[in-house]
């Protein structure tokens, strides 16, 4: 009988390509989406694979629609990727996001060890909880010190989850993924809102990229390699945290260097200024991550490198705007 897997925040950037991952390894895909008047399924169609997932509406803040959805379809694996996974729009919308990112998964967690409780469960945790924790490289072991209401918010689901696998012995898992990115990740993170600037200045339908600020590094892989890491995390016999990065930092100027270099446009900084809108009340400086518990016991390791992540999107950002 074919394994199910019912994952949350399907029609997000991770979602589609853990579902595709999913569906390559014979699984039944149910996904989460909440109710729109105007369904949008683009990347799940980036994939191919918007006929291929079971789609089921309702909303992680719901604990009613979580209990009824896991009670009905006792999935094998659950994979909670439903979030407002915006830093950005996380101190406006703080009560907003903690609904989604701590009350959320916490309605799931609820509802595992109420109706099903042999499902296994991962929760998408993140490096915003290190803050500025330390200047070096992070590990399962650095301390959380975050410094937005996102972080603070996906703290409070770390340890529930933390807190559900010793109190209920539920095989509940948290990765803690770096940034990462692909072709589908949302237009307002500064990546893909630096490739998709750049494609629009390579087209002439644009002349400039506007940022905030410019000194950030960060530890970017992509998404597709990065779901795997999800999974393997739930073949385990054991549960556990994980972070999952590539281990290497860049800066922005960095992504904006390599993306203008793979358009053909040279002197970048012509085309680049920053904004205060664009800025934070609080900053993170400098993540990077130290994925070798992934490595060793997932025996997970990134395909894709830097340069080519770019490559990727720049070239996907000319291709769909010609
Ligand atoms: P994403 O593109 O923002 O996808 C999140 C999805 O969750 C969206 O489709 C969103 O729908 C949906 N959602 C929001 N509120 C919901 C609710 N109340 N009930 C059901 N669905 C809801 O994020 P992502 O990049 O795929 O990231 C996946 C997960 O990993 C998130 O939890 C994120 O916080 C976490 N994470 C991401 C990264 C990264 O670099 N990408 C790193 C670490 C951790 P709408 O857009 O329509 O609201
Ligand atoms: O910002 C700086 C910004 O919004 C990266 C989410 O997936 O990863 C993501 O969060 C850096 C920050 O990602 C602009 O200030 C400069 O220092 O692309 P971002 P993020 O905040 O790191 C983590 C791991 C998650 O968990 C989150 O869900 O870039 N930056 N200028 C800018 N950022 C944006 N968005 N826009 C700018 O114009």
């Amino acid at each position: 009988m074919k394994k199910v897997a019912f994952v949350t925040g399907i029609a997000g950037q991770d979602g589609p390509y853990l579902a595709k991952l999913l569906l390559e390894k014979d699984y039944k895909v149910y996904g989460l989406m909440k109710r729109y008047s105007n369904p949008n399924l683009t990347n799940l169609e980036f994939l191919g694979i918007e006929k291929d997932v079971e789609l089921i509406t309702g909303d992680i803040t719901d604990d009613g629609s979580m209990n009824h959805i896991i009670k009905n379809l006792k999935p094998n694996e659950i994979y909670n990727l439903a979030a407002q996974s915006f830093v950005g729009a996380s101190w406006d919308l703080n009560k907003l996001t903690t609904e989604v990112n701590s009350l959320g998964p916490l309605n799931i967690l609820n509802s595992i060890k109420m109706h099903s409780p042999s499902s296994k469960y991962y929760q998408a945790s993140t490096s915003e909880m290190y803050g500025n924790s330390n200047g070096g490289r992070q590990d399962e072991s650095t301390t959380f010190k975050p410094r937005s209401p996102y972080g603070v918010s996906k703290l409070y689901a770390y340890w529930m989850t933390v807190n559900f696998r010793e109190s209920y012995s539920l095989h509940a898992s948290n990765g803690i993924l770096f940034n990462h990115e692909s072709p589908i990740r949302g237009k307002e993170f500064v990546t893909r809102k630096i490739t998709d600037g750049v494609a629009r200045i390579k087209l002439g339908l644009e002349d400039k990229i506007t940022l905030g600020n410019l000194d950030a590094k960060r530890d970017w892989g992509f998404a597709g390699d990065f779901v795997e890491a999800m999974w393997l995390m739930l073949q385990q016999e054991e549960p556990g945290d994980y972070v999952v990065a590539t281990g290497e930092q860049h800066s922005i100027g960095d992504v904006l260097r390599i993306a203008f270099k793979h358009a053909g446009i040279e002197n970048w900084e012509s085309y680049v200024s920053s904004d205060p809108r664009f800025k934070r009340p609080a900053e993170l400086h400098s993540l990077c991550g130290d994925p070798t518990k992934a490595e060793k016991i997932l025996g997970w390791q990134r395909k894709t490198d830097f340069d080519g992540l770019i490559k990727l999107m720049v070239e996907e950002d000319i291709a769909r705007l010609k």
